[in-house]
């Protein structure tokens, strides 16, 4: 059976890519960093005691900024595959961490096709680059395709072009396969809880019952092309498995904007949310509720705009057109924007559950609004 190595295992798509593999009969290996506390929440079903006689998944301590480490660990492990996902993957992140990011998301990429090439394992090892639709940027098309021209809009955005064109230029320099996903926004459960989906939902969840008081969010028109991340990694999978290597646009052809996520969100606990005033100055208050458990009055204001969450350069629409994976990959979403909100809420209730025990059992649990 094959190996794969996959960086990012901790992330979000690692976590699903790691089961999706597993389930396939991979053996899978992982990169992790060194933490100072456990940082493994969404793997952690998946670990198999070292002690164990057949081991089929496994972790390794690993940076993106260290060539030797990445080197070593490609050495010992032999991958057929290798999935790229590890990345500093938060867009406003990157306007304060520029030169960190262009270390981790541009360079990172080239150490691992260089190791890769100097291992001498360009014609065994297939390698799968997490490009992005950030790429697009500002809009040049709709909807954006393998054949849109980018213009980035973020350090993130920068320094994943280089990484994009660095796959390229690899593939076609030294014939390796490897391929870029272009994936447009993808969302679940274990989305990680700064970005807007998780963020909507976990206070969604929280408000209802109480537990905080206003979501505090940036541009409410920004539009993305929401799909489930579940759906995603199986693309990911496939871009891997055919003749020849080639690029691939992954989206639902769906786009909705902040607004109409907070409104879906809401919706799923029964709760109608209206908005006044500008942009900068936005409101949204709870307009009725039809829910017997929640106690929420009428008119509360619930949303509020807080610009520190505003981008020096936006992206303002999002939207993908997946035909050529269609075709070629016969892959399609299986998860509508409603299905993936259900899909989110039906978690945060259960997870704000656990909270609300702990703290009725006098742990004080971690209380951000970021
Ligand atoms: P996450 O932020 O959830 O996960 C990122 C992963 O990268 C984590 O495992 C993180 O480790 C790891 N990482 C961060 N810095 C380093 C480093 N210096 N060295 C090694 N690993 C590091 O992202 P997603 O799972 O959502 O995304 C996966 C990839 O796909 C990323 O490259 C992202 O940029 C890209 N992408 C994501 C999209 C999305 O909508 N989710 C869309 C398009 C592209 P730790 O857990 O320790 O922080
Ligand atoms: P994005 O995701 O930047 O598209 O990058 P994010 O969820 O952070 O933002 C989506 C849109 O929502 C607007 N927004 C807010 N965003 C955040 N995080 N917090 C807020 O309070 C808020 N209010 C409004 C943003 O301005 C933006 O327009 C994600 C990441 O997963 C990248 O790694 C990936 O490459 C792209 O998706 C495709």
């Amino acid at each position: 059976m094959k190996t794969a190595l996959i960086t990012g295992i901790t992330g979000q798509d690692g976590a699903y890519l790691a089961e999706f593999l597993l389930k396939k009969g991979y053996t899978v290996h992982g990169i992790k960093r060194r933490s100072s506390s456990f940082n493994t929440d969404r793997i952690d079903h998946l670990y198999q005691d070292p002690h164990e006689k057949e081991i089929r998944f496994k972790l390794h301590y690993g940076d993106l900024s260290d060539p030797m480490n990445l080197t070593r660990i490609i050495q010992e492990v032999q991958p057929d595959e290798i999935y790229n996902l590890g990345a500093m993957s938060h867009v406003k992140v990157s306007f304060d961490m520029p030169e960190y990011t262009g270390n981790i998301d541009g360079l990172g990429t080239l150490r691992i096709l260089e190791a890769v090439r100097l291992l001498g394992l360009t014609k065994k090892t297939r390698i799968y680059q997490a490009s992005s639709s950030e790429l697009y940027g500002k809009v040049q098309e709709v909807p954006q395709t393998e054949k849109t021209p980018f213009y980035p809009r973020s350090p993130y955005g920068v320094a994943k072009l280089y990484a994009y064109w660095i796959t390229v230029n690899y593939r076609e320099a030294y014939e390796m396969y490897a391929c870029n996903g272009i994936l447009f926004n993808h969302e679940s459960p274990l989305r990680g809880e700064t970005f807007v989906s998780r963020k909507i939902t976990r206070a969604a969840a929280r408000i209802a019952f109480g537990m905080q008081d206003t979501l505090y969010l940036g541009n409410l028109d920004a539009k993305r092309d929401w799909g489930h991340a579940k759906d995603y990694v199986q693309a990911m999978w496939l871009m891997l498995q055919q003749d020849e290597p080639e690029d691939f646009v992954i989206a639902t052809g769906v786009t909705t904007s902040v607004r109409e996520f907070v409104n879906l969100a809401f919706a799923q606990l029964g709760i109608s949310v209206i908005y006044e005033g500008e942009l900068e100055n936005e409101i949204g208050r709870i307009m009725s509720c039809d829910h017997p458990e929640y106690q929420l009055p009428i008119g509360k204001e619930i949303i509020k705009i807080d610009p520190k969450y505003f981008r020096p350069t936006e992206v303002d629409m999002l939207i993908g057109d997946a035909s050529k994976c269609k075709e070629k990959l016969n892959w399609e979403p299986t998860h509508s924007i409603v299905a993936l909100v259900e899909d989110m809420m039906t978690s945060e209730i259960k997870l704000f559950k656990k909270e609300k025990y702990l703290k009725e059992g006098g742990h004080e649990t971690l209380n951000y609004n970021e």
